[in-house]
């Protein structure tokens, strides 16, 4: 690893980006993380996502990788020896891979809007993220993980957003250990470990901010 040169292109409030936190966390890779303005973009991000203009993007010895999810199994290929992610058998990649997709589509694009949604949309919004929540609970049945024994690919996908849950629930009234307290209880196995503890940062925090987001667009 001597001689690498791993740069991180975030903003501390994003769950796309701890996902990358989390996995380099896990391999031990030593990195520079350079958050970014995402209301007036900087170069270094228009040069290195030219495409989307989104963090995360890791920059691996200058070459830019984007997309959360791909920055994952980039990171599981360059580093796999210490905490392999993705199963090896194909049929467990595959269904890993489907879990962390289902995870992007309805947790975080549903966590996305929840919160700052109102009235029966709100209601229709918070149903189904139960739901889905549901789902994923009968994914885990009584592992300590999604990957069974060991934390792996679809936790560290999936245990970001929990740092926004308690946002959630305030804004949303709802609870989600009422609902999915299986899930609640691997979020706080996944929180035992020193690569998401370190990297999620406090509910409160993540609340405030949004507080002040939603100030900001007149939606309070
Ligand atoms: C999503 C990244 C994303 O939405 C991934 O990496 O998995 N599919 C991508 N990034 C947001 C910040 S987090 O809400 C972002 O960079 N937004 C800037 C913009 O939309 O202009």
């Amino acid at each position: 690893m001597a001689g690498e040169e791993v740069v991180l292109l975030d903003v501390w409030s994003s769950s796309y980006a701890m996902r990358v936190k989390v996995a380099l966390a896990e391999k031990g890779v030593e990195y520079v993380c350079q958050p970014q303005n995402l209301v007036s973009k900087g170069s270094s991000l228009l040069e290195m996502n030219p495409i989307h203009k989104k963090i995360p993007v890791l920059i691996h010895n200058g070459k830019p990788v984007c997309e959360s999810l791909v920055i994952l199994e980039y990171i599981d290929e360059v580093w796999p020896e210490l905490s392999p992610l993705l199963p090896k058998d194909p049929y467990q990649r595959s269904q890993a891979r489907f879990w962390a997709d289902f995870i992007n589509k309805k947790l975080y694009a549903g966590a996305k809007v929840l919160w700052k949604a109102k009235g029966e949309e709100q209601e229709k919004i918070i149903k189904d993220y139960i739901e889905n929540l549901k789902i994923l609970e009968g994914v885990l049945k009584n592992e300590k993980f999604f990957g069974g024994d060991t934390f792996g690919y679809v936790d560290v996908a999936f245990s970001p957003i929990t740092s926004w849950f308690y946002t959630l629930e305030i804004f949303g009234k709802f609870s989600i250990e009422a609902n999915c307290p299986k899930i609640v209880a691997w979020a706080k196995r996944c929180k035992e470990r020193h690569s998401v503890s370190s990297t999620l940062p406090d509910s409160d925090k993540v609340y405030n901010y949004a507080l002040d987001i939603k100030k900001a667009l007149g939606l309070d």
